[in-house]
This record gives structure tokens, sequence and C-alpha cells, in this order.
């Protein structure tokens, strides 16, 4: 009998061992571990608050007296908290916005929130600001403008040092940053030190970025994620309108303006919403939007924010296109958002709450054309974007069935991949079984971190087929049906 069950381990062994496949080999370029933590954080703000909100402008000349600078009731907590109620993993704080004005007290330059009034003179609103992330379990990231117009040195070799003095006073004194984040406007009028003049730089060589971003940011903060137009983290999507194009590609290879090289200030953004399939560089986009017309508070401006629906779409074709969406958020000069923003974040949380409460592959029977060994369909409801199903290496298209064994009604379908192991899938096929046969019901053309495909009305179907194409074996980690 011993013998016997010892025999039955060992066969059991032997075709375990026979049959058991690899995992698949991962494809293209690949994320690193900081761009994975930028994935998963997917909804973030950006939070513009500086002299030119007391002066109403959109750009600040470089010349407001920091006297100005007075939010009578400046509340970093209840900014923060608003964002986080709004479905925020993080904020972006504005250190330094084109004006020059540093939020904190830098030994780099005169113009700066020591001069200004508020706490008298003694505040460190980039300390304020930090702080409340870390007690809201919300990560931190900073904007420090490159241009300044205030600096009399701007345009000229001297900035440059200062700037990165800057960057490395920020990127040693507020704990760990999740992401560095780099405008790309530059150059053009401003005070100058007095001097009111244009200063024209040229924006591809006068910061180095290389050397700043290897020298200083990847030292000091080597898991932020850096963006700017061109990454090399995460990339802009070449407008600020909050969207990425329809087949988003986390892979991207950077094309010039003009010229032979792509580098910051010099890329064609045209394609950036994009990407390119199988691209050089794994440098995702980032879709940035201003929640009010502009990305400065305007009292003119209340009414006219963007309304919970409007970011539900917004959501849909960023978050949902495998991009991360970058809300804009502009306290009032009393130093706190306004009532309409706090309300409209809520009700935009509450929508996607209620949208995505009921996942309907949860209790359907799901199976699958091809699973490889050791990969099997059920890793696809785990709730984890990198537990996975895959194919064996030969087979390049399959198809998910999935079995509600009851007519059901649904209108979005949400796809993930493991992008551990690159973006592989190009075509997906959504069909539902009406009237006895399968009609087809959707189509997009990339999936990656994340692939929300809406319905543009719901279906009532007992099953739903997924066709899924790429140039090698297929990997997906998660499928819901809402
Ligand atoms: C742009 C800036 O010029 C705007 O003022 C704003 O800060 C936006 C987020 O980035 O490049």
């Amino acid at each position: 009998m011993k013998h016997l069950s010892t025999l039955c381990l060992l066969i059991t062994l032997l075709v375990n061992i026979a049959f058991a496949q690899t995992a698949p080999k991962p494809y293209g370029v690949l994320p690193a571990e900081r761009q994975l933590k930028w994935h998963e954080t997917e909804m973030y703000s950006l939070i513009h608050f500086t002299p030119t909100t007391f002066e109403n402008k959109e750009w600040g000349y470089g010349d407001a007296d920091p006297t100005i600078f007075n939010p009578t009731d400046f509340d970093a907590d209840q900014i923060i908290n608003a964002a986080k109620d709004g479905g925020m993993r993080g904020i972006i704080l504005v250190a330094k916005h084109h004006d020059g004005f540093c939020l904190w007290p830098t030994k780099t330059t005169e113009y700066n929130i020591s001069k200004s009034p508020w706490r008298n003179g003694k505040g460190d609103m980039v300390r304020e600001f930090e702080q409340a992330c870390r007690k809201a379990e919300m990560k931190f990231g900073i904007y420090c403008s490159p241009w300044d117009r205030n600096n009399a040195a701007y345009g000229t070799p001297d900035y440059l040092p200062i700037y990165r003095e800057q960057l490395r006073e920020l990127y040693t004194n507020y704990g760990d940053i999740f992401m560095s984040w780099h405008d790309g406007a530059n150059g053009g009028d401003g005070y100058y030190g007095g001097t009111n003049e244009a200063r024209k730089i040229d924006n591809t060589i006068y910061y180095d970025w290389n050397n700043t971003w290897n020298g200083i940011t990847r030292k000091l903060q080597p898991n932020a994620t850096i963006f700017s137009d061109i990454g090399p983290d995460v990339r802009w999507v070449g407008n600020e309108k909050g969207f990425a194009a329809e087949t988003h590609w986390a892979t991207f290879t950077p094309k010039p303006l003009t010229g032979a090289t792509a580098v910051p200030g010099n890329v064609n953004t045209e394609t950036s919403s994009i990407g390119t399939q199988n691209g050089t560089y794994w440098i995702p986009a980032e879709c940035d939007v201003p929640l009010r017309p502009g990305w400065f508070y305007h009292p003119e401006q209340d009414g006219k924010e963007k309304d919970a629906n409007y970011l539900v779409d917004l959501y849909f074709k960023s978050v949902g296109r495998g991009a991360c969406l970058d809300l804009g958020l502009s306290p009032t000069p009393e130093g706190k958002l306004h009532e309409n923003d706090v309300r409209i974040l809520k009700e935009f949380k509450e929508k996607i709450t209620y949208t995505f409460s009921k996942n309907l592959t949860q209790k359907a029977t799901i199976s699958a054309g091809n699973s490889r060994n050791g990969f099997p369909v059920k890793n696809l409801t785990d709730n984890n974007r990198y537990s996975y199903w895959a194919t064996s290496d030969n087979i390049t298209a399959t198809e998910i069935i999935v079995d509600f064994t009851k007519v059901t009604s649904f209108n979005i379908i949400q796809l993930r991949e493991n992008i551990k192991l690159g973006q592989r899938i190009n075509q997906v096929n959504v069909a539902a079984w009406i009237d006895n046969k399968w009609q087809p019901v959707a189509e997009v053309g990339s999936v990656g971190a994340n692939r929300l495909i809406k319905l543009e009305k719901p279906i009532d179907s007992s099953k739903v087929k997924i066709s899924l194409v790429a140039p090698v074996s297929i990997t997906l980690s998660e499928l819901s049906i809402y």
C-alpha cells in the first residue's frame, strides 16, 4: 500500500513535470518597478496655487509682490481629502510655477514663501501639502517649473545650477515622491530681475535634462517617475484635454519634431496620444486636464467646472485606455478648494464606485480556447493585476467565453494585461450571444494596463465571447464585465 501511494505520487510528479509549461517570455520593452507603481496609481491631481492665484492670472509674469500671497484660511487637509474623496491616489504639487515663486523657504532665491505674510513668513507650503498627503495615505509628487520668469539669471548659464539646487532641496527634504513633473513651457517675456524683457533659450539643450535627471532625480528619488513631453518614464499625452487615443501603446519611440534626435522640447507630440506598438521604450501617457477651464482658480469660472459625468467620460478615455488621469485642482485665494469642486469630485467617485460595483464575471463560468498549463482562466477573476491566464507559445489568437447561464444585462467590458510581460494584445473583438448566434458588439486595438470597453447601450445576453490576438502568446490578467 505504502509503495503504491509512493508510486502514485511519483507518477503525478512526472506528469506534472512533463506537462508543466514555463511562464511566457516577456515581449518587447518592459516597465520599470517605478512605472508599475505609477500605472497602479491611475488617477492623481496637479495642484496650482501661487501668487498667480492672487493675480487671477494663468501665467504670472514673475513680478508679483510676494506679500500678495496670503491665503487667509489655507487648509492642506481639506484640499488633499477632497482629492482623495474624488478617487485620486496622489497629488503633484506645483512647488514653483513659471512666475518663479517658491512655495518652500528655498536658499536659491529670495522670491519665496518666507517673503510672504503667510504664517508670518515662517511657513513651508510644500511641507504642509506633503504632510497632509502622508496623513491621508496619498502619494506625493512635485512639479518645479524650469521656466522662471522672476529669476535674473534665467536664460544665462548661471540659471541651471539654481534650478538644479531647487530640485535637490525638493527631492531631499520632503520624503519619497512618486513623480517628478516637468512642464514644457519655456522662455519668453518676463520680469527677470527687473529687466522686463523677452529671453529665448534653446530648450533642447538649455536644461541638460539627461544630466539633471541622472545626476539628481535618479540619485535622490530612485522610485519617482519622471514626466516630460518625452518621458523618460511618463510622456505627455499631447493635449490638455485629458484623453489618450482610442488605441494607446505604453511603448513609445519618440519622433523628433526637427532634426535627428528626439529630446525634451523636440518631440512630435502628435503621435504621443497613440504611442508606438512595439516601440523602443516603455513610456506610457499621462492625460492632464484641469477640473476648471484654467489650471489656476478664477472666480469668474465658478460654475464652469467639468461635471461628474464629464469626468467619468474622461476616466474611460484615459485610465480606460491604459494611461493615467492627472486632474488639475486649483485652490481659491482663501487656500481651499471651492465647494463646487469638492462636490464634483465626490460625485465623480460615487459614479465610478457605482459603475464598477458588480463584476458579472465573478459568478460566470469562463472557458478559453487554449490555456497554458499553470496559467488557468481562474486567474482572470482574482482581482490581481499580476496573476494571469496565458496561452501556449504557438497560440497567438484565441477566444474566451464568459457564460452567465442566464440572460444578463451589461455595458462595460474591462481587460487588463499583466504588463510585467509587456504590452502584447493588438486586437480584441467582443461578441454577444443574441438570437442564438454570436453578434459583434465591440472591437479595440490595444489593452495594456487597463482597457475599458463601453458599449453604446446595455446588452442583454447570456454569453460573451472575447477574441484576442497578439504577435506572441496571449496573456491576460483580468476580465471583468459590468
Ligand atoms: C503647462 C503650463 O504652461 C501650465 O501653466 C500648467 O502648469 C500645465 C499643467 O503645464 O505646461
